[in-house]
């Protein structure tokens, strides 16, 4: 049934300190993925692919993201066609362009070109050092909305990180063309080629490679319940050779407000989560606020959702939404913590002086003029984050995610004397008497 259009636009209330730990539990929950089932529907499509290569790839593609136009490959290859001006408002180009610039600044602050070196006993030389990940597939979704934005947000930390091949998928429109926005965001991050394919069939392309879709070493992007599951199939497949940024759920923010907050603020950003999809999850947490500003922050919700274009999503997020009474600054950041959001706001006094406090969160926001849209598109940091409470071990997107760590060590003569010995007792140890003997007939060669 659709929500009544007359009902008031209204969050869930819960007094922190009321909840029972079970309860306190279901408050800190998601949506539960039935990953599973996904997985079982998404792996015909994945084996299609695999076995089939591009034939398999065209037939999906017409099916399931209904292009019917492309002939015998999705692939575009760099260098692409110009854009003509027509096709792209320039408003919107001077647009991308500054946020290519401050992604691009803070992502290219991120590589790691150090080489770190530690002698660890006199001889022994341990390194460290970065190298690109030299294929990279980057999912840039299609549906509800075009996101030139994530186009941006994975192809920049990859170029940085110097990968040569970066393959940008997404779902191509019904005449076989992707949107003018992506195609100047692929050319500005380098892309190598853009994979006209979305869903399983597009992660699947990537990860096994078809006669004319390069195949890659790690796949990046948020997408839908398809996408997610073929992505963690993928990844379990030894055969792939594959891995994935993280697993994605549905997009989350978490807001902590005190007295000194702006209901009107509080109101746009919860929205501008909700926005997102039916199944955002949206949370405000409450400390002290007086009922009066609750209330306006309500009115708000109402008034701004019923003005904003996409309303309908907002009736069925904002209903399974929940405000979070607490007492305290540390009993809210104790729940926000536990709740390990994707973005958390500060509408705090001296919000600065609280970033202390936050043990586990993909991006914070830090006072009222920093909106969770700034880092959605422009501000520099990365809007790929962790959710669904992965927040606690996982990193959001970065420039580190497109390079892998390699070790080295260089041993002296002397350095060997001196660690020598200690691995021949533990080879000894544990019976491996090949690895022992390895040491020990370089060091009776000294004598
Ligand atoms: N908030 C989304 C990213 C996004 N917002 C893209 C607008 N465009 C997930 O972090
Ligand atoms: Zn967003």
């Amino acid at each position: 049934p659709k929500p009544n259009p007359d009902a008031p636009i209204r969050m869930r209330t819960h007094v922190l300190s009321d909840c029972t730990p079970a309860e306190r539990a279901k408050l800190l929950k998601r949506p539960v993925l039935n990953s599973d089932a996904m997985i079982t529907q998404v792996r015909p499509i994945v084996d299609a692919v695999r076995t089939g290569g591009d034939t398999a790839l065209m037939k999906l593609v017409a099916q399931f993201d209904r292009c019917t136009v492309l002939k015998d490959t999705p692939i575009l290859r760099a260098p692409f066609p110009e854009l003509s001006d027509p096709e792209l408002d320039p408003e919107v180009r001077k647009a991308i362009d500054v946020a290519y610039a401050n992604v691009r600044a803070f992502h290219a602050a991120q590589a790691d070109s150090t080489t770190l070196k530690v002698e660890t006993m006199p001889g022994v030389v341990c390194s460290r050092f970065a190298r690109p990940i030299a294929r990279v597939g980057l999912y840039v979704p299609g549906g509800t909305a075009i996101l030139p934005s994530t186009a941006l947000m994975l192809g920049i930390p990859a170029q940085v990180a110097g990968c040569k091949e970066i393959v940008l998928a997404t779902p191509p429109r019904a005449d076989g063309s992707i949107s003018p926005e992506v195609m100047y965001c692929a050319k500005l991050v380098g892309a190598s080629a853009i994979l006209r394919a979305g869903g399983a069939q597009a992660v699947a392309a990537l990860a096994y490679g078809t006669e004319t879709v390069p195949k890659v070493d790690k796949i990046f992007g948020p997408g839908n319940q398809w996408v997610t599951a073929a992505k963690m199939l993928v990844q379990n497949d030894t055969d792939a050779l594959v891995s994935i940024d993280m697993p994605a759920g549905p997009s989350e923010v978490l807001v902590i407000a005190d007295e000194t907050c702006n209901p009107a603020f509080v109101a746009s950003d919860l929205l501008s989560q909700a926005e997102h999809g039916v199944d955002s999850q949206v949370v405000l947490v409450s400390v002290n606020l007086p009922e009066s500003t609750i209330s306006q922050i309500e009115a708000e919700v109402d008034a701004q959702a019923r003005a904003l274009p996409r309303v309908d999503i907002m009736r069925e997020s904002i209903p399974k939404s929940i405000i979070v009474k607490t007492t305290s600054v540390q009993e809210a950041f104790a729940f926000s913590n536990d709740y390990a959001p994707e973005h958390l706001i500060l509408h705090l006094q001296d919000a600065p002086s609280t970033v202390s406090l936050v043990q586990n969160a993909g991006s914070v926001f830090v006072g009222p003029y920093s909106p969770e849209s700034c880092g959605d598109y422009a501000s520099g940091t990365n809007h790929t984050l962790p959710t669904n409470g992965y927040a606690r071990q996982f990193s959001g997107v970065n420039t580190q995610s497109f390079q892998k760590h390699i070790t080295s060590q260089e041993i002296t003569v002397d350095g060997l004397k001196n660690v020598g010995p200690v691995v021949a007792t533990l080879a000894d140890c544990e019976g491996l008497g090949a690895h022992a003997n390895a040491v020990r007939i370089r060091l009776r060669s000294m004598q």
